[in-house]
């Protein structure tokens, strides 16, 4: 994330805006206020303003509503005065909490991993895409449904609740859970054709290099510069790509390699999302060098090396050998940029220092590029 980030615009009492809330717990590993930021900035490119904020702090999180009755009922009459139609919370929801947190504060509750997927869904705009974004929507629904029937069995079957009664719940359970089964299977046959490319690839000695990193880092710039395609798709906004795109660069001895630039990555990106954009993520699990893109100008930007870290981890691509580009440089004094490349290095990190924007420092990260494979003995086209 960028220093943009401080600048989310706040409009209190705006009908349509949101009212975000978060748990402070002791032992977290992220900064709640860090995160809440990021959550408006998720919101605002969904259009919807954050019209206030609360922080709760808890030594636990309580099972029937999170952050406990009382300050549920708090935070009605918070969402009340500020206005709005959701309170959003930063944290994941059970399906009894999320139920019950709307009973409490007649309001429209969203958790984080929501705020994700419904900005993948509005991005989407490959066929791939939109089944990816369905699949994990519905995956992700499920849950909240099975715990919305079990909820109303106990309360009697619907006395007393409004909405459906559990058979319908159950119907639409149903319906969802076969749904899962076709686009399944629709993208585990996209998973096998993209095989069968990777496998040519590989035979025909094609080296693949990955642009990761997280969210409007400048992957898509960078693939955008170092290829001179201008009709890739670049945006001030999160998640603009989520489809792979590949192109072919040349390298300085005379060879080439296909780069790809992918989806981005962000803190606690939904499971839902990650296992719904396998056949996505494998192309990265494909590739011989990984570009690990930061924004260098962000002033969370160890943070946001240590979410990309983890999340590789998480699709098994750890150990493919990388490159920390710290991007952005035409933003960041030079002294900074040296401190935060010697950073790097010391974490035993290979680092290039580059403006994609500006299209500087490509040569010396084509050269890198060009070492790192032939150090792993991959082969790269000549011309
Ligand atoms: N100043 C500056 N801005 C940059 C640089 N690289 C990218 N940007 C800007 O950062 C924004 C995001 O760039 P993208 O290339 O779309 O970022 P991305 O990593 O592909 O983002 P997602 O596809 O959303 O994951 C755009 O407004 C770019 O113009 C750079 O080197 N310097
Ligand atoms: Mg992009």
């Amino acid at each position: 994330m960028s220093r943009q980030r401080r600048s989310v615009p706040r409009a209190e009492g705006d009908a349509n805006g949101a009212v975000l809330a978060a748990l402070a717990l002791p032992n977290r590993e992220y900064d709640p206020e860090v995160s809440l930021e990021e959550l408006s900035l998720l919101l605002a490119s969904l259009d919807i303003p954050v019209t206030g904020t609360a922080v709760q702090k808890r030594s636990a999180p309580d099972p029937a509503t999170l952050i406990g009755s009382g300050k549920a009922e708090e935070l009605r009459e918070f969402c009340r005065a500020r206005g709005g139609r959701y309170l959003v919370f930063d944290e994941q929801l059970s399906p009894i909490q999320k139920s019950n947190l709307e009973k409490v504060t007649g309001v429209r509750v969203w958790d984080r991993p929501f705020v994700i997927m419904k900005i993948f869904e509005q991005r989407a705009s490959t066929a791939e895409a939109k089944l990816q974004v369905e699949l994990a929507l519905m995956r992700y629904e499920i849950p909240h449904l099975k715990g919305l029937g079990l909820q109303m069995s106990r309360a009697g079957a619907g006395i007393g609740t409004r909405g459906p009664g559990e058979t319908e719940f159950e119907r639409h359970r149903r319906k969802l859970e076969r749904k899962v089964r076709e686009i399944s299977k629709k993208l585990e046959n996209v998973r096998r054709q993209r095989r069968l490319v990777r496998d040519r690839r590989k035979k025909m000695g094609v080296s693949t290099v990955s642009l990761v990193g997280y969210t409007n880092s400048g992957k898509s710039t960078l693939l955008r510069s170092l290829s001179g395609d201008a009709s890739i798709l670049v945006e001030n906004r999160l998640f603009s790509t989520l489809s792979t795109s590949v192109r072919r660069v040349g390298l300085p001895g005379g060879g080439s390699a296909l780069f790809s630039d992918t989806v981005g990555f962000i803190r606690r990106l939904p499971p839902e999302l990650v296992a719904a954009f396998r056949a996505t993520l494998e192309e990265i699990a494909a590739a011989e060098l990984l570009l690990l893109v930061l924004d260098a100008s962000a002033d969370d930007v160890t943070e946001t090396y240590d979410v990309i870290v983890e999340t590789l981890s998480g699709i098994d691509c750890v150990d493919i050998p990388r490159v920390v580009v710290l991007n952005r440089e035409d933003l960041v004094p030079d002294q900074e940029m040296t401190a935060l490349s010697l950073r790097f290095r010391a974490m035993g990190e290979e680092t290039v220092l580059l403006s994609a924007l500006e299209s500087r420092g490509l040569d010396n990260l084509l050269e890198v590029v060009e070492r790192e494979l032939a150090a792993q003995n991959a082969w790269y086209v000549r011309y």
